[in-house]
């Protein structure tokens, strides 16, 4: 495993439904490092290219509607394996599938309200990254915990 970089966002339901401390809170107590982290209101266009791969799915208008219909919390978190990790933890898309334990298999039932996002390769964790955020928006310092975990 590699040190590597995973885009997470708290999607618009996990916004208003006070799912984000839970979300946060499991990815720092699990040991990874938060370099990355900004609340907003992401446009249609943002969203298109965000979910560009899912452009030809039915579900795909109807997702794009749910994605911008409130402030999403979008965060970068590094460590160990942090993509692969990363997903292990959200569970899988369709909450009626996600092991309880998962945020997903914990927090949701409809896979069109499965209340977070994470990058599923470390290819697409880097194109999400650059399209979330800015060079200057990602924090580069050493974390106290690092020798420990
Ligand atoms: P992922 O979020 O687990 O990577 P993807 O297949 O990339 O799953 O789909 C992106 C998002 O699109 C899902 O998280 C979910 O919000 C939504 N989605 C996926 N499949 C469906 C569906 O069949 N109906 C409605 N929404 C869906
Ligand atoms: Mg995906």
């Amino acid at each position: 495993m590699a040190q590597e970089r995973t885009f997470i966002a708290v999607k618009p339901d996990g916004v208003q439904r006070g799912l984000i401390g839970e979300i946060i809170k499991r990815f720092e107590v699990k040991g990874f490092k938060l370099v990355a982290m900004k609340m907003m209101q992401a446009s249609e266009e943002h969203l298109t290219e965000h979910y560009i791969d899912l452009k030809g799915k039915g579900f795909f208008p109807e997702l794009i509607k749910y994605m911008s219909s409130g402030p999403v919390v979008a965060m970068v978190w590094e460590g160990l394996g942090a993509v692969k990790t990363g997903r292990v933890m959200l569970g899988a898309t369709n909450p009626a599938d996600s092991n309880p334990g998962t945020i997903r298999g914990d927090f949701c039932i409809e896979v069109g309200r499965n209340i977070i996002h994470g990058s599923d390769s470390v290819e697409s964790a880097k194109k999400e990254i650059a399209l979330w955020f800015t060079d200057s928006e990602l924090v580069s310092y050493k974390s106290c915990a690092a020798d420990w975990l």
